[in-house]
Formats: C-alpha cells, sequence, structure tokens
C-alpha cells in the first residue's frame, strides 16, 4: 500500500509534472514564402489572419535566415547544424536521390527523441531516400526520416513538380498496389503515362516554356522525372494541404499527454500550386495567392488543435519558410499575371535561388505564450541553422565538439531575451556571402546576373559587393569601392571561416 501511494506520488509529483513542464515544439515550415507574403511583415493584397495571429501573440523576426536559397540545402542546415556548402551533392535533389542526412551522426530530430520527445516529420522531405542503391519504392524504402530520428514520418520524397507523386509512410508508399509497381527514371521515360511534352494537351495547368516540367502527368501536371506505376497511391495535388494537415493534427492529439516535437514541412507555396478546390480563386492573385490562403488555414488548423487540447500556452511554434519567393517556377499558374501589385520579398532585392537578401531572409515567427510576451518585434540575427544548438539548450543536452558545427546557440534570441543575435553569418544564394553586422559582402561570382526563366535577379556580380543592410535593406547602393578594407577584411573572415 504505502509502496503504491509512492508510486502515485512520485508519478504527480515527478514524471509526470516534468513531462507536462517541457515545452512542445512544432517547426512549421513553409516552402517559398517570401518576405513579403504575409500580412503581418506588410503584404496588402492577401490576407493571412492566422499567421498574423502568431505574430501578435509572438514574436516576429526581422532578420531570420535560411541558410540558402533552395530548399534541400536549407532543410539539411537545419537539421544537422551544418552549413550545406561544406559537404557536397546538397543542392536541390531529384525525387530518387539517396539520403543526405547522415544516419550514423545527431539531427535535430535525434536530439529532441534523446531529450524526451516525441518526434515526427510531415510534409516535404527533399533531403532524399536510401542509401544509394535503386530505391525500392514497392517495398521497404531504407532509410527513411524514421532513421534519423522521427519516430513517425509522413511525407513525400522530394518537391511536388518531381516523381514520385506519392506520400511515404514511414517505410512505406501508401497505397501500394502490387499488381502496378511503381517504377521511377530521371533520365529516361518509363511506361506508357502520357508526358507534358508530349501530351500538352491532356495538361489542366500548361508548364512554363524552357523550364522543363513537362515528363509524366499525374494529375493533369507535368512533373519532373518520369514514373510508371502505383496509379493508385499517386496524389491529388489539392488533397496534399488537407492530408498533411489531418496527419499533423493526429500526431499532435496522439501526443498530448507528452512532450513532442513537430516538423510540419508544408508543400505550400511551392510549385505546382493546385490548392484544395475550396481556395481556387480566393485570393485573387492566382493560385500562388490561394496557396498562400491555404497554407494560412493549415496554421490555423494546427493552433486550433493546440488549443482544444489546452496545449497553445506551452507549446512553442516556430514559422517560417526555407528560401525566398518565386513567381514563375515552371508553370502558368497566374502568379505573374494576377499579381495585382504584391509584393512578394516586400522591400528585399531577388527572391529565391538569389544571394541578395530576397534569397534566405525570410518570415520568422516564435510564439510561446508560457515564456515569451507577445507583440514583439526583434532585428535579431538569426539562421535556421542554428535550432540545433538553440533546443540542445532547451532540453539541457550538451552538444559534442563536432555536433553541429555552425549552430549558434539563439535560445536567447528566440526567445526574446536577447535582440542581436549571430554577430556575422554565411549566407548561400549561388555565391557565398558574409553578414556582419548590418554590413553584407557578397563574393563576385562569374554567374549570370538574373536567372531569365524565372525572372529573379541572382546577386552574382563579377566585382565584389558590400550593402549597408541598415541604411539600405534593397541592397541598392553597392559600396564597395569606397570600403576597400573593408571589402578584404570581410573576404578573408571569410574564407577563415569557411576553412575553420
Ligand atoms: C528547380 C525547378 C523548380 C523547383 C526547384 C526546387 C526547374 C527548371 N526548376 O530546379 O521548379 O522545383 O528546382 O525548389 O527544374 S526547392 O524549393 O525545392 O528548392
Ligand atoms: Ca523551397
Amino acid at each position: 500500500m504505502k509502496k503504491l501511494l509512492f508510486m502515485v506520488l512520485a508519478a504527480c509529483a515527478g514524471h509526470y509534472s516534468y513531462a507536462q513542464q517541457k515545452p512542445n515544439v512544432v517547426i512549421i515550415y513553409a516552402d517559398d514564402l517570401g518576405y513579403g507574403d504575409l500580412g503581418c511583415y506588410g503584404a496588402t493584397k492577401v490576407k493571412t489572419p492566422h499567421i498574423d495571429r502568431l505574430a501578435k501573440e509572438g514574436i516576429r523576426f526581422t532578420n531570420g535566415h535560411t541558410t540558402s536559397a533552395t530548399c534541400t540545402p536549407s532543410r539539411f542546415a537545419m537539421l544537422t547544424g551544418k552549413y550545406p556548402w561544406r559537404k557536397s551533392g546538397t543542392g536541390v535533389l531529384p525525387g530518387d536521390a539517396a539520403m543526405i542526412v547522415p544516419v550514423d551522426k545527431p539531427s535535430l530530430a535525434t536530439l529532441m527523441q534523446k531529450g524526451g520527445y516525441a518526434t515526427a516529420l510531415v510534409g516535404k522531405w527533399h533531403l532524399g531516400l536510401g542509401d544509394g542503391r535503386t530505391i525500392d519504392w514497392n517495398g521497404e524504402v531504407r532509410p527513411s526520416p524514421n532513421d534519423v530520428g522521427f519516430d513517425y514520418s509522413f511525407c513525400f520524397p522530394a518537391t511536388a513538380d518531381r516523381v514520385p507523386t506519392v506520400f511515404l509512410e514511414n517505410h512505406t508508399v501508401l497505397g501500394l498496389d502490387k499488381d502496378d509497381p511503381i517504377e521511377v527514371n530521371y533520365r529516361q521515360k518509363v511506361g506508357n503515362d502520357p508526358t507534358g511534352k508530349e501530351n500538352p494537351e491532356l495538361l489542366k495547368m500548361a508548364s512554363s516554356p524552357g523550364q522543363g516540367h513537362n515528363n509524366t502527368i499525374v494529375n493533369g501536371i507535368g512533373r519532373i522525372g518520369f514514373m510508371k506505376g502505383g496509379h493508385k497511391a499517386r496524389w491529388t495535388d489539392e488533397e496534399l494541404a488537407y492530408a498533411f494537415t489531418e496527419r499533423a493534427e493526429k500526431f499532435i492529439e496522439d501526443n498530448r499527454a507528452n512532450p513532442f516535437f513537430l516538423y510540419f514541412a508544408l508543400s505550400d507555396i511551392h510549385v505546382p500550386r493546385m490548392p484544395g478546390t475550396a481556395f481556387k480563386g480566393q485570393s485573387g492573385l492566382g493560385y500562388r495567392g490561394d496557396a498562400i490562403l491555404q497554407m494560412d488555414w493549415t496554421v490555423g488548423r494546427i493552433m486550433q488543435k493546440l488549443q482544444q487540447l489546452g496545449l497553445e500556452k506551452n507549446t512553442i511554434v516556430i514559422f517560417s519558410s526555407d528560401n525566398g519567393p518565386v513567381l514563375d517556377d515552371g508553370y502558368q499558374d497566374g502568379a505573374v499575371t494576377q499579381l495585382n501589385g504584391h509584393k512578394q520579398a516586400g522591400p528585399l532585392r531577388g527572391g529565391k535561388y538569389s544571394a541578395f537578401e530576397g534569397g534566405t531572409r525570410v518570415p520568422w515567427i516564435v510564439r510561446w505564450p508560457a515564456k515569451v510576451k507577445g507583440g514583439q518585434t526583434s532585428d535579431a540575427l538569426i539562421s535556421q541553422v542554428d535550432l540545433f544548438a538553440s533546443f540542445a539548450r532547451l532540453t539541457s543536452q550538451p552538444l559534442a565538439a563536432d555536433d553541429a558545427p555552425d549552430s549558434f546557440d539563439m535560445l536567447d534570441a528566440l526567445t526574446g531575451k536577447d535582440g542581436k543575435g549571430r554577430p556575422w553569418l554565411i549566407l548561400q544564394g549561388g555565391a557565398l556571402s558574409l553578414v556582419q553586422g548590418s554590413l553584407k559582402y557578397i563574393t563576385p561570382s562569374k554567374g549570370p546576373k538574373v536567372a531569365k526563366e524565372v525572372d529573379i535577379e541572382l546577386g552574382n556580380d563579377t566585382e565584389p559587393q558590400l550593402y549597408d543592410l541598415k541604411k539600405d535593406i534593397g541592397e541598392q547602393q553597392n559600396i564597395a569601392a569606397q570600403f576597400p578594407e573593408k571589402v578584404k577584411a570581410m573576404a578573408a573572415e571569410l574564407e577563415r571561416l569557411k576553412a575553420a
């Protein structure tokens, strides 16, 4: 009896209450969302009430960055705490690429697991799958996100515009049909499905000339890469946001009584933008705007779930994006023709793929009512590569010397205690840049100045560029010629940091 009483008391006072104290962590990671795409960051042509509310009840960061101006490298950095340009093969991956997150090193997810969290990935993965041999889409896919720290995963392999257009749940494709096996090929056509190139009349949304996206047609949309089989397993683009949101809600619900870490990687607002029917035509800005509405709805659903379960106060919700904005990224979806004066990058120059701020400076909001006062704006310089060391501190776990080598503990900045953040940060467009305080140095580069197909200034110049971001957030005045010593010092410092 005494023993039983003791156990009950211990359960109440000890483990149980401790578990309740640990904040849940939800990262909602939008795809290709620009600095100017949200109401709380100045957008007036599109409404984002749910995300604006996050900002009102939390901290809105004005100088929050991804490491890179495209998806795969930014996600790699966030999950490993390492700059992607330190490792080759971290560029935008095809859908049949091998997994690039090492299975034998800590990841952000294994860190959270060790810290006592139930962990899940829901949404876009785009970090490769399998070990480099041909992926068996019809059997077990290993390694999958489950092998780098996610107890549960429900994802699609790459991007919505890349085959295979199927969901992977843990190690298995959802809806497999053994009589219709899946095959994927990025070099040549497989199977008899029509392609966008051969049968453009079958497309419900045309792809943009010169950009590809004209291989296998799935759901009336031409994709990058060829696939055969798996017809019942193929998703319908209009249901993507619903499918992911439902899985995310279920994970939260299943783990309501224990600490959880959810990495919710939205497919919105990446191409092909083919939002749910309820959202089509609702923004007046074409499907890109409609996808923003859908994304905002998703955030609302997650917040509603947390509130229903009484978890919304002690859950850290981080909202951000993997890279800057792009309008025409391969499909004629109205993003350009119905732009209506919307400024997707706000005051920033460039966008996705760019070394200018538009490439990597993204919306970034942290909401944690239990610990963080709402309604704050912070100019702290922070990067997604810092989440690793910050969460290590949050969960009281020391990092080994070679774990997450590029991650700084920014927990104080993320919780509003420190308004400065990092002293410096390296950014990756095509060219690398170094930010120190308000100065940004962009390394000389021979690449094209403008990516014509997507109409984005890439920030490439054969001459060094130096900008004072405090005075010139739009990077209009290259002051390199006025401060040659500064340029020299920053170039040398960047080389030193790269070698470190
Ligand atoms: C590019 C695709 C673009 C998009 C991007 C990846 C072409 C011409 N363009 O290569 O449509 O899929 O890769 O986007 O193929 S990201 O957000 O995942 O980095
Ligand atoms: Ca992206």
